[in-house]
């Protein structure tokens, strides 16, 4: 009896793929208000309304001195220095509190009084395609920004212009790690440098399978909060691995992705900042392999996917690269 049942349940799965439009009337809101069981596989947290992603798996630390105790002829050990001009660009061993010239030990501080894009620090620590956390701290600002990229301007190239705690999401197009400077002057004294890996399944949450949708629906994904220079949007054409198209913002840009068999492409890149709870819009219309991605009901970007390898995918999920970014309700519907 026990067999015959899973025979009729594989039965009905089989049944459920073949049809476009299994089972659901939409279109579907969950507002993760306690309405989202039978359509959000769960994991992440509902916080006041919110899903959260506090589930990120990262990997072990991969830079070498990041906390800047160890130098030689006033270059830290394990860092490449680049762009560095006797004193100005320089990169030199300060202590806390101080800025270029300044007395003391354990700190790095980035200097340049005209050169709007050195010194840089760098270590060849990343693998292509692979997403990854950044956390470090900027002990001092005495002028200027810095901005945390790779050689590929990949891992979100974010612009760091305020002292404190950071931690930075994004995906590497390029095996070296960069900080450099990104203005000029900049006078920068930063500290504990970290980098790990994000597995990437730890930053997806798949909404339900069946609803079997390959092409023509929409995603609409309100954001409430995103953490800067962090990620947050959703997944379609999601194969359950490495195969799918994403849209996502990270506070001043929204950006489309696709992911083939593990090739990650950039295919837009625009400059948005997030308003609480306005809609990022995916449209994946049937007959075309055109999409239509908006923000607050206006169009971003209309990129063409057209690989075989994802375009039959049916997955549709949500994507988090920092607990603090906050979905506050999605709807996925018929176009
Ligand atoms: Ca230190
Ligand atoms: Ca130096």
């Amino acid at each position: 009896m026990w067999a015959g049942y899973r025979n009729s349940i594989q039965r009905w799965r089989r049944i459920g793929q073949a049809m476009s439009r299994p089972g659901f009337t939409f279109p579907i809101t969950i507002n993760f208000d306690g309405d989202e069981s039978q359509f959000f596989d769960g994991g992440w947290s509902e916080v006041g309304g919110n899903v959260l992603n506090d589930q990120i798996v990262l990997g072990g630390e991969l830079v070498v001195n990041g906390n800047f105790a160890a130098w030689t002829g006033d270059n830290p050990d394990g860092w490449t220095v680049v762009g560095e001009v006797g004193a100005d660009p320089e990169v030199s061993e300060v202590g806390a509190g101080q800025g270029h010239g300044g007395a003391g030990t354990g700190l790095a501080n980035l200097f340049n009084s005209a050169s709007a894009t050195n010194p840089r620090l760098r270590q060849a620590i990343l693998a292509i395609g692979d997403w990854y956390q950044i956390t470090f701290d900027v002990d001092t600002k005495v002028s200027g920004s810095i901005v945390v990229t790779d050689l590929g301007n990949g891992l979100g190239n974010s612009v760091v212009s305020t002292t404190g705690s950071k931690i930075l999401a994004g995906r590497a197009s390029n095996t070296t790690f960069q900080i450099r400077a990104a203005a000029a002057p900049t006078d920068m004294t930063i500290d504990d440098v970290s980098v790990k890996t994000q597995t990437l399944s730890s930053l997806i949450n798949a909404l339900k399978s069946q609803f079997g949708l390959s092409d023509g629906f929409f995603i609409d994904v309100a954001i409430n909060a995103v953490t800067a220079g962090n990620q947050v949007g959703a997944i379609w054409n999601y194969d359950g691995s490495n195969n799918f198209g994403m849209a996502y913002m990270n506070g001043t840009k929204l950006m489309v992705d696709k992911n083939v068999g593990g090739t990650y492409s950039n295919l837009a890149n625009v400059a948005q900042v997030v308003t609480p709870d306005q809609i990022l819009r995916i449209e994946n219309p049937v007959g075309t392999n055109v999409l239509d991605i908006l923000y607050n009901g206006v169009s971003k970007a209309t990129p063409t996917i057209a690989d075989a390898g994802i375009i039959s995918n049916t997955g549709i999920a949500l994507f988090s690269t920092e607990p603090n970014n906050a979905i506050s309700k999605v709807t996925i519907g018929l176009l």
